[in-house]
């Protein structure tokens, strides 16, 4: 990486072999940009890592960093240990199994290089949307994301999406509290957004993946994701009352 290296790429991996043969090949094709691509696995035996070092040299991205998450087991970790591993202004969280779009990965750091400490890839904003998975999770991500834009004011129709950019100096200013799974990409947007910081969207299409298995679990997930939600809502709707309410007392 060089001292002006624009930004990283996070990928939380498990044993990934089917699909980071074509992560490579699309990030190549997709990816025009100086850019450092880290790849966040959790333990030395996943299958992800024999499969990357059998690639040629000249199928893989040009800056691909292997990054250990020692911060604690699952993707929660290893999508933070990435982030403290980034060198970088910004911090573009994308998974390995190809259900992101490189082609709007530019727009995401340009947005965020001009100070929105959050861009969020939007699938449910006009121009967005979604291609496969399970109907429950897709519902209660939708229902999630385009209540929190008309009840909580939140700049965005998508805050559960997990692929977003972020401004690193954001990220060294908040705490992550969400102890499982992607729940950590919820509360990076509320607490931006709350804490006085600019959150954006750009529409994205989302693709489940075609090869390997989902590791998504929605029920034991679900408390971590309803935590942020509420926690939203309260800012939105009680904060400001119990601020006026003490400020005339
Ligand atoms: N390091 C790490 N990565 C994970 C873990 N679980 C999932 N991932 C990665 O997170 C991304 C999305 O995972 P996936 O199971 O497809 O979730 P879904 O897209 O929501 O169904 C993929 O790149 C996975 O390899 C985990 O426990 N540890
Ligand atoms: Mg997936």
């Amino acid at each position: 990486m060089n001292q002006e290296t624009r930004f990283s790429i996070v990928v939380p991996v498990y044993n990934e072999e089917k699909t980071i043969g074509e992560f490579c090949a699309a990030a190549r094709a997709g990816l025009k940009a100086d850019c450092e691509i880290l790849i966040c696995y959790d333990f030395d035996e996943d299958s992800t890592l024999p499969a990357l070092q059998e690639l040629p040299a000249d199928e893989k991205p040009e800056h691909m960093r292997l990054v250990r998450n020692d911060l604690g087991r699952g993707v929660r970790y290893a999508i933070e240990a990435g982030m403290r591993a980034a060198e970088t202004p910004i911090v573009v969280v994308m998974m390995c199994d190809l259900s992101d779009e490189f082609s709007v990965v530019l727009e995401l750091v340009s947005r965020a290089e001009q100070g929105a400490a959050v861009v969020c890839a939007s699938r449910y904003m006009s121009g967005g949307g979604q291609v496969g998975g399970p109907w429950l999770k897709k519902t209660l991500s939708r229902m999630a994301g385009v209540s929190l834009y008309w009840l909580a004011g939140l700049p965005t129709h998508d805050a559960t999406n997990s692929f977003k950019a972020y401004r690193s100096d954001y990220l060294k200013n908040v705490e992550i509290e969400s102890q499982a799974g992607f729940s950590l990409g919820i509360e990076l947007t509320v607490k931006a957004h709350f804490f006085g910081y600019r959150v954006e969207e750009v529409p994205t299409i989302w693709h489940d993946r075609s090869e390997g298995e989902s590791r998504f679990r929605l029920f034991a997930w679900l408390p971590q994701y309803l935590r942020w939600y509420f926690w939203a809502l309260i800012q939105r709707w009680f904060k400001p009352r119990l601020a006026n309410r003490n400020g005339n007392s």
